[in-house]
Order: structure tokens, then sequence, then C-alpha cells
């Protein structure tokens, strides 16, 4: 290969702001992968204001036709009904065929080589469930009336089920926990729990996933479970860790879940760890990977120049990973868990006083 073709996508707020951190740092290791060749792409609320169109088709047939692989910022998309706009990162997601949003949140011990007290893998499942987005509001005798629908289907819970038995195989606790809340929503979220259960009677399988062990969780309790894991601390030295390690080490460690459950217990898990600025993930299909950080546009601190760049960073040693440039990608994840343990480096989410570039360049100088 001679080059690699990285389509960029910043889009809105700090999504501008962070994403050219992470192209800095794959320049950065370009001794280890194929000579990056970066495409910018356009998309986003911004770009609807703009022009009339939050997702340029130039933008899917340039990655489509012309990319490697993609790194997406955030968009910021408004809570209220805009008649003509629909999320550029929802559509994407389809039109790749991303089914997979794989996000792990780890800590970072205090020394390097010490187990993380936090180490799980959130799996969620990326084309469907309420993100199918049909609503409808109608006028009754009693006021208005809006509806939802939510889909789940066997072949996209087949598929998330046997990315997250893959994962869970390759990790050493090998402990799957499906996610899901079938005591009340028995027909949608029963499908899922079910199929996923299924992957390893699936024929062809032959006892592939046998060391994998499986768990369920509601939805709901899952999260407490998370609050039960004690807050974290960031000392004087702003070393990030728990003050306990978990109470029972073992509940979390791949946890896959339909679409929305997936974006709301990845979120909670961020806060074990200090900022949702630090938790990536890739949108990954059999054909495509796109980074992204899980964090939104983050309006409160747009502009300032004080994002945290490491979940952008650690986006684009994701999807190298994913590409099997395993070397380069250990690369940037050392030089950053050596940023967060040194702590001099940091910005204000994580009660630092650095800027996104301060963090940016101390992660270069480690690279
Ligand atoms: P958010 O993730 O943007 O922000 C939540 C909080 O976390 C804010 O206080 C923010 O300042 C902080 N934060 C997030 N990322 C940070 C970073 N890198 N460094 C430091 N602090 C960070 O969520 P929100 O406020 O609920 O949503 C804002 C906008 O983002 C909305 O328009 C929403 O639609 C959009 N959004 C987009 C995506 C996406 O692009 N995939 C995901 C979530 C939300
Ligand atoms: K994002
Ligand atoms: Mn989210």
């Amino acid at each position: 290969r001679q080059s690699l073709r990285i389509g960029l996508i910043p889009a809105d707020g700090i999504g501008k702001e962070v994403i050219p951190a992470a192209k800095a740092v794959i320049t950065a290791v370009g001794s280890d992968i194929p000579k990056p060749d970066f495409v910018d792409l356009v998309a986003g609320w911004e770009c609807f204001t703009r022009t009339g169109v939050a997702l340029p088709e130039e933008t899917v047939e340039a990655l489509q036709n012309e990319c490697d692989c993609a790194l997406f910022g955030s968009v910021s998309s408004p809570s209220r009904k805009v008649v003509g706009y629909s999320s550029p990162i929802v559509a994407l997601r389809k039109k790749l065929d991303l089914y997979a949003n794989i996000r792990p949140v780890i800590s970072v011990a205090p020394e390097a080589g010490q187990k993380p007290a936090v180490d799980l893998v959130v799996v969620r499942e990326n084309t469907e469930c309420l993100y199918v987005k049909e609503e409808t509001l109608i006028v009754g005798e009693n006021g208005k009336e809006a509806r939802a629908s939510r889909l789940i289907t066997e072949r996209a819970s087949r598929r998330i089920g046997q990315m997250a038995f893959e994962l869970a195989k390759s990790r050493p606790r090998k402990h799957l926990t499906i996610i899901h809340k079938s005591n009340v929503l028995s027909v949608t979220d029963g499908l899922f729990r079910e199929t996923v259960r299924a992957v390893p009677s699936l024929p062809g399988v032959d006892g592939k996933y046998s060391d994998v062990t499986i768990a369920e969780q509601l939805v709901d309790s899952a999260v407490y479970r998370y609050a039960s894991i004690l807050p974290l601390r960031a000392e004087s030295s702003l070393i990030i860790e728990l003050l306990r390690l978990f109470r029972e080490p073992e509940i979390f460690d791949v946890m896959v879940a339909p679409n929305l459950y997936g974006d709301i217990i990845s979120d909670a898990a961020a806060a074990l760890v200090g900022s949702l600025g630090l938790i990536p993930s890739v949108n990954a299909g059999d054909n495509f990977v796109m980074g992204e950080p899980v964090h939104g546009s983050a309006p409160d601190i747009e502009g300032k120049g004080i994002a945290n760049p490491i979940a952008s960073i650690r986006s684009a040693a994701l999807m190298l990973r994913r590409l099997d440039y395993t070397k380069a990608a250990d690369r940037i994840d050392k030089a950053v868990d050596q940023v967060i343990r040194e702590g001099r480096f940091l910005t204000p989410d994580l009660k630092g006083k650095s800027t996104t570039s301060e963090v940016l360049e101390a992660v270069l100088s480690k690279i």
C-alpha cells in the first residue's frame, strides 16, 4: 500500500478543535503506517445552515471511493425539529453500514504495567433501535400524541453479538454482559437478548466462544452498578485513580447493548474515568472504520481552546489498531498514558490548566 487515505470530518463545535490534534498525532507516527493522505470533508449543523444540507453527497462518495478510513469530530444537532435537518453522523453510520460502535473505557493506572482499575468496552449497536427515527405526531382528543418506533432485527442483533463475542474472546477476562430491558420490552429487547445469547450456538461457531462467560444486566441497574463503583479522585499530582477498586472486579468487561442504551451507558461509564473528553470510539463495519470521540460538540467550551483532545487522539489510535497498525496505535496510546500519568498537561475537565494545543504538544513530545 502506497498511502493511507484518511477522511477528516471535524463537523461542529469542539470537533473542529480536536480533530486537528488527531491528525497531528497520526502524522507523528508516520513511520509505522503507509504515508497518510488526509482528505478534508464537511458535514454538520454549520454545513446545513450554510448550504441546506447536513451530509453532502460528495462527503459520502469521498468516504466510499477515496478513503481507507475516517475520523469524525462532533455535530451540533439542535434539540428542536428543524425541517430538512437530520443528524449526519447517524446517517453516516447507516450509509456506510458501520454497524458497531466500540467504546473502550479504560482508566490509566498510576504506574505503567499496573492493571487499570476500570477496563471495559461498550459495544453499541449502531444502525437501528430508536435511531431509525420514525416519529409521528398527531393531535387527538386529549391533545398532542407523539410516537416513535423502535426497530430491533435478528440480523443486526446477531452481527453485533458476533462482534461482541469476538472482542470478549480477545480480552483477558473473556466476560460478556448483555444489556437490555426485557422485563418491560419483552418483544424488542427480548429478541436482542435471545439473538445475542444464541451466537455461540450458531452453525460454524464450533465452540469458538466456549471460554467466554455470559451475564445479563438490565440497563437501569447496570448504571446503578457503575455508580456503586466509588467515585474517582484527582490527586494533588492530578494522577487519576479510583479511591477503591471495583467491589466486584468482574462485573463488567465487554458490554453489548442496543443503540440507545449503548449510548447512555458509555457516557455514564466515562464518568468513572474522569471525563467524556477521554473516551474514544470507532464506528466499525465489515469494510470500513471511522474513529470518533464519544463526546458531542460541547457548546459550553467551544472556541475557548480548552477541549480535551485525548478522546480524538485515542480514536485515531483505535482506528489504526482496527486496521492492524498495532505499533502506531501502541505508540499513541503509550504517549497519552504518560501524559495523563505525569499530570502536568491536562485540560480543565481533568482539573488541569492546559489548553488543547499544550496537551497535544505534550503527547507529541512522548511519541
Ligand atoms: P457533550 O458531549 O457535547 O458535552 C457534555 C459535557 O462534557 C459538557 O460539559 C462538555 O463541555 C464536556 N465535554 C465533552 N467533550 C469534552 C472534551 N473533549 N473536553 C472537555 N470537556 C468536554 O454533550 P451535550 O452537551 O449533551 O451535547 C452538545 C451537542 O453535541 C448537542 O448538539 C448534541 O446533539 C451533540 N452531540 C453530538 C454527538 C456526535 O457528534 N456523535 C454526540 C453527542 C452529542
Ligand atoms: K462525537
Ligand atoms: Mn452519546
